[in-house]
């Protein structure tokens, strides 16, 4: 692979020291974030879909090895060699593979010598850094940049991993992920539902400026979008469970038949997480289980889920008529025209690692950092995409195929590897994301 070709137009400009100090901050988090864990949560692999964290952080390193160390002649030791098949998630212009479905399976390398190995990519991407030609340091900024995204999405990755594998443990012998911190004021009131008038028109969608963007982000666009009135706050719990009272789960007609064939197959009641006890709803969080708060945005439900709940929602009331999700391109032009500032205590900064409630009438609340939110739009290149080049085309195009986006971010997403023109994607039935509901409504 040629040193300038997988960048493409995105240079990530700053000095070396500041690309260094970067590159020290982000690699440090992934460890930081592993450190409440014992050494059985390393190595479990509850469903195909979450990968153990010793091999998120394995993961992660190899991913420098092969984009950064290999094509720009940086060091390489024996490990890379020996790691290879066991760290490749999904490239096969990088050759074979383990088996996703095996990453919980097997004992080597340890967990111990997957610390040791970042160390070394760590030591050994520095030292490239320090010493690279200066005619290769733009090409050489924009992959590390690139590995640097990557490992932020795996940061979040390992947030949602993390609290499925503890989750597994019996109710009696479960621990949470931290210590529960003092417990907050309970909130009992949230802005009431709104919907929140937009033009439409001809308008203007993808990511603009210098900034550095994925390349599902681009090319801008120009789109038609009739007028739509989106709501100003996600769907809480309390909602979604008067559609679970009204028996929504088993009212075959309001579901997709996919969804309603995964629900079957899979015994889905209630969203992931939502627990029975006592007559009681209860929620597993990465701080334990808490009663379940009435006022807090729904979290972890699938696509299906969201689909059927506005399905549901459209025939309750008059006034709801027509409710469904936003398509994607109405989420961001929403976001756009209204957003000035994304709620800064929302993001993984935040230390939440829940969603916050909608209080404090913003005209649209929970917009950015709150939960990744369900649009109706298929996952598919922008008119006229260019995947990155190289290894890299692997990235994100290969999977513009029976997904669907999702726009916001979450309380597990680190503050700045969001944009407004982020585009998420997940399959329809995807539960284990911290997804949840806002729904838009068509003017009349
Ligand atoms: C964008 C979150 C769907 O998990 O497959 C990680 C992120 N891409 N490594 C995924 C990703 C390559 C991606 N998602
Ligand atoms: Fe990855």
């Amino acid at each position: 692979m040629s040193v300038t070709e997988a960048g493409r137009e995105f240079v990530a400009t700053g000095s070396r020291e500041a690309l260094l100090a970067r590159f020290r901050r982000v690699r440090q988090a992934s460890i930081t974030m592993c450190r409440p864990l014992r050494a059985e949560d390393f190595r479990l692999q509850p469903i195909e879909e979450v990968s153990p964290p010793w091999w998120n952080l394995g993961h992660t390193s190899w991913f420098f090895v092969r984009n950064v160390l290999e094509p720009f002649g940086g060091r390489l030791v024996r490990e890379d060699a020996q790691y290879d098949f066991l760290l490749n998630s999904y490239y096969a212009s990088l050759g074979s593979r383990l088996p996703r479905s095996r990453r919980g399976s097997i004992t080597r390398p340890t967990t111990e010598e997957i610390y040791r190995y970042r160390a070394s990519v760590d030591q050994r991407v520095e030292d490239l850094l320090e010493t690279v030609d200066p005619g290769h340091l733009d090409a050489l900024s924009s992959v590390l940049a690139i590995g640097l995204e990557h490992e932020q999405q795996h940061q979040e990755l390992f947030y949602t991993e993390i609290k499925v594998i503890l989750a597994q443990n019996l109710r009696e012998l479960r621990q949470p992920y931290r210590a529960v911190p003092e417990e907050e004021r309970p909130v009992d009131a949230v802005d009431p539902l709104r919907f929140v008038d937009f033009a439409g028109g001809l308008l203007e969608f993808g990511h603009r400026g210098q900034g550095w963007c994925w390349d599902n982000e681009l090319p801008v666009h120009k789109f038609y979008l009739a007028p739509f009135a989106l709501a100003n706050r996600l769907v809480t719990n309390a909602e979604y469970q008067e559609f679970l009272d009204d028996h929504g789960y088993d009212q075959q007609l309001l579901w997709l038949d996919n969804g309603w064939a995964r629900l079957q197959g899979e015994g889905w009641h209630a969203p992931l997480y939502w627990e029975r006890v006592d007559g009681c709803w209860w929620l597993w969080t990465l701080d334990g289980m808490r009663p379940l708060p009435p006022e807090e945005p729904v979290c972890h439900v699938s696509f299906y889920e969201a689909d059927a709940f506005a399905r549901w929602k459209s025939q309750t009331a008059a006034c709801h008529r027509g409710v469904r999700l936003p398509t994607e391109r109405e989420w961001e032009q929403a976001a756009r025209s209204t957003l000035c500032e994304p709620q800064e205590d929302a993001f993984l900064e935040s230390d939440r690692l829940h969603p916050a409630c909608a209080k404090g009438g913003r005209s649209l609340a929970q917009m950015a950092g709150c939960l990744w939110q369900w649009t109706s739009s298929y996952y598919e290149p922008y008119p006229g995409y260019r995947p990155f080049l190289g290894v890299l085309a692997e990235y994100n195009g290969k999977f513009m195929d029976n997904q669907r986006v999702l726009r916001g971010g979450s309380c597990v997403t680190p503050r700045e590897h969001f944009r407004v023109s982020y585009r998420n994607f997940w399959s329809a039935p995807t539960r284990f994301q911290f997804t949840g509901i806002r729904l838009v409504r068509s003017e009349e």
